[in-house]
């Protein structure tokens, strides 16, 4: 192992340092200017590999605003927050961080950061304000806009196509209770790619099937220590089991319809795949047979989605348990659903729970999180830096990915605007250097993890939680939309810079 850093490495680290950066800085000389002595030695082994994409995410109706201009039509989000009552403090995101007209700045910002990819994602109903019909041209220029702003800063455009914006239009023929929405979702994908793909080369269909579906169209109980945390989101429906698994069936339809509209419109070279807040259990105890309980209880927890997107079939264990409330499927549909995607991405917050071996048919055993277990702000966020190697691990292990990408993770926190007109967000940044440690040791065991994207850039609509949860590496006043990159932003440029843990 290396232990001094060679001259040329010197040469390289201060020839970086001399680059004019702009001023994210909080301590006179930060790292790059310090005597590598006294630099821990581990940080040399704590690299990542080459090429790797260190990249931010956000989402359109969290950041956009502009909610109905240029012919943009409704979406269920727009409905949902402005029906008093479902969203703390009635907030909603009619102008949220007004990213339609300050995308420019955003961009900017983007570099300041030190970011080389930017997950983005495209609100369907400004392309199609029914949902299906007659495209707006003006939605699709905004994207345009936005891609050659990304290009010419050099930063890689990664566009999500769903996430959770469903033109209201379509809700209102029965959503994604309807077989309709995810053959309207494939044709707009399918446009999109077409529209986009000489310049977005990675696209992901859907962000967080389990979250959008079982949050949306039931309501969701989140185990935390001591007890469980109920979430809803858009529409805010409480269907019952049955109509439940179909709308579970019809999202990774719609996600099949688009892989299958991608591959027939866009140019050549592009690549997509779902992005999935996959269910992940961790082994309390890394040992074989606990790490092996694990895995058979990651393919379970995922049944709906990931797993029957990956392996082209529901499993046994999920079919017996849903029994008459199953959903009703064609041969047609697993291989639509399981058409072969390009890459796993996956959304990691937490681990859904920590696993053992057992004697019991499945073989697996759920540890509840005990009362004291540490929990970062939002009240669903469990800490658990493990969940992000495992989860890793096991979508090789399991489904032999070929490219993995780490689509979100990040933390919301208390952050204070102080006298200096700093954020010193020491909880974010001790929550991503445990994370990422655990990132680092999956490359380093070979596992092909490409990129990882920080949710988020910026303080945005959380959902629910309204402006309450601040997500960002990036401070938003929400009067002034003034943006002010915390601490956790300088130690983010710094790891992207070294391409290694800092
Ligand atoms: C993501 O959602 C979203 O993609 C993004 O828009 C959002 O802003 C961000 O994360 C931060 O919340 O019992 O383990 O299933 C993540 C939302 C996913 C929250 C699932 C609660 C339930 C915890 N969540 N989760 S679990």
């Amino acid at each position: 192992m290396k232990t001094n850093p060679t001259r040329r490495e010197l040469i390289k680290v201060a020839g970086t340092a001399a680059i004019s950066l702009p001023a994210i800085s909080f301590v006179a000389g930060d790292a790059t200017s310090t005597s590598d002595q006294t630099r821990s030695q581990s940080s040399n082994t704590r690299t990542f590999p080459k090429g790797f994409y260190w990249g931010v995410a956000t989402s359109a109706y969290q950041i956009e605003g502009a909610w109905n201009e240029d012919g943009k039509g409704r979406s269920i989000w727009d409905t949902y927050t402005h029906t008093p009552g479902k969203i703390k403090n009635n907030d909603t995101g009619d102008v949220a961080n007004d990213h339609y007209h300050r995308y420019k700045e955003d961009v900017a910002l983007m570099k300041d950061v030190g970011a080389n990819a930017y997950r983005f994602s495209i609100a369907w109903p400004r392309i199609f304000p029914d949902g299906t019909g007659q495209p707006n041209a003006k939605g699709l220029d905004f994207y345009n806009r936005l891609v050659d702003e990304l290009v010419a800063a050099g930063i890689a455009p990664f566009a999500t196509l769903y996430h959770w914006d469903l033109p209201q239009r379509l809700q209102d023929k029965g959503g994604w209770q309807s077989r309709e929405t995810p053959k309207a979702f494939g044709d707009y994908a399918g446009y999109v790619a077409e529209k986009l793909s000489d310049r977005v080369k990675h696209f992901f269909t859907i962000n967080e099937f389990h979250t959008f579906v079982d949050m949306g169209y039931q309501g969701y109980e989140s185990q935390v220590g001591g007890g469980a945390v109920t979430l809803e989101i858009a529409p805010g429906l409480k269907l019952p089991p049955a109509d439940l698994n179909q709308v579970r069936h019809h999202a990774v339809l719609g996600h099949g319809l688009a892989v299958q509209a991608i591959r027939a419109k866009a140019k050549q070279g592009a690549k997509c795949g779902p992005a999935e807040n996959i269910n992940i259990a961790v082994p309390l105890i890394e040992s074989s047979e606990h790490i092996k309980a694990a895995e058979i209880a990651t393919r379970e927890a995922n049944a709906p989605y990931l797993t029957v997107i990956l392996e082209g079939k529901y499993t046994e264990a999920y079919l017996k348990t849903a029994g008459k409330d199953a959903p009703q499927f064609n041969d047609d549909d697993v291989k639509i659903i399981s058409a072969p995607v390009d890459f796993v991405g996956i959304n990691v917050y937490r681990p859904s729970f920590y696993a053992l071996t057992s004697d019991k048919p499945g073989g697996y055993r759920e540890v509840p999180f005990s009362a004291s277990h540490p929990k970062m702000r939002s009240s669903w966020h469990v800490f658990g830096p493990e969940s992000l190697y495992w989860a890793s691990k096991f979508v090789q292990s399991l489904w032999k990915a070929k490219e993995i990408y780490i689509t979100e993770n990040g933390c919301a926190a208390d952050d204070q605007l102080t006298d200096d007109g700093k954020v010193y967000d020491t909880d974010r940044v001790m929550f991503l250097r445990n994370y990422l440690t655990q990132l680092q040791r999956a490359t380093a065991d070979g596992v092909p993890v490409k990129g990882y994207f920080q949710w988020s850039l910026m303080d945005n609509f959380e959902w629910s939680a309204g402006y309450g949860n601040r997500f960002g590496i990036v401070y938003v006043d929400f009067k002034t939309q003034k943006r002010t990159p915390k601490l956790s932003a300088q130690w983010f440029r710094e790891t992207a810079r070294r391409n290694a843990v800092v």
